[in-house]
């Protein structure tokens, strides 16, 4: 599959496709503005904002999930550990009663970052539908 970003090797490098960005930031390569962590999962703050709260969440180990598509029932555990416990713990983080939460999941839907990723965008009023 195509990778924008040059492997990076690191100790997010748990599985057989290219090592990502967010290997680099899981390492401490790359500085993050962490806003969430666990044993499980990692979330800090994109560098590109679109909102006032604009968070990436991510597991720590990608375990072949370089994008939601590629999830089986032994994902299971984290993925609903990503949505019952880390994103309302963002979201309360950040007061926010409103927020999208959003997966670009393939190149011809924005997936930019081959490492699964959900966005948390809010803090502001956001428009309907998305291009
Ligand atoms: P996408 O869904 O794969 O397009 O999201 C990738 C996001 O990663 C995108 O919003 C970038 O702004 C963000 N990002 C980042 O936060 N830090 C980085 O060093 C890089 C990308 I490269």
């Amino acid at each position: 599959e195509k990778q924008r970003w040059a492997p990076i090797l690191g100790a997010g490098t748990r599985d057989t496709a290219g090592a990502t960005i967010f290997d680099s930031i899981l390492d401490g390569k790359i500085p993050a503005d962490v806003v969430y962590e666990d044993e499980l999962v990692l979330a800090f703050r994109d560098i590109a904002p679109v909102a006032p709260t604009h968070v990436l969440l991510i597991p720590k180990r990608r375990d072949g999930l370089t994008q939601l598509q590629r999830a089986t029932a032994e994902h299971k555990h984290v993925l609903g550990h990503m949505l019952a416990v880390a994103v309302p713990a963002i979201v309360a983080k950040d007061g926010l009663d409103s927020y999208r939460l959003v997966v670009n999941d393939g190149a011809q839907a924005c997936q930019s970052v081959f490492h699964l990723h959900m966005h948390i965008i809010g803090g502001k009023a956001l428009t309907w539908p998305p291009g």
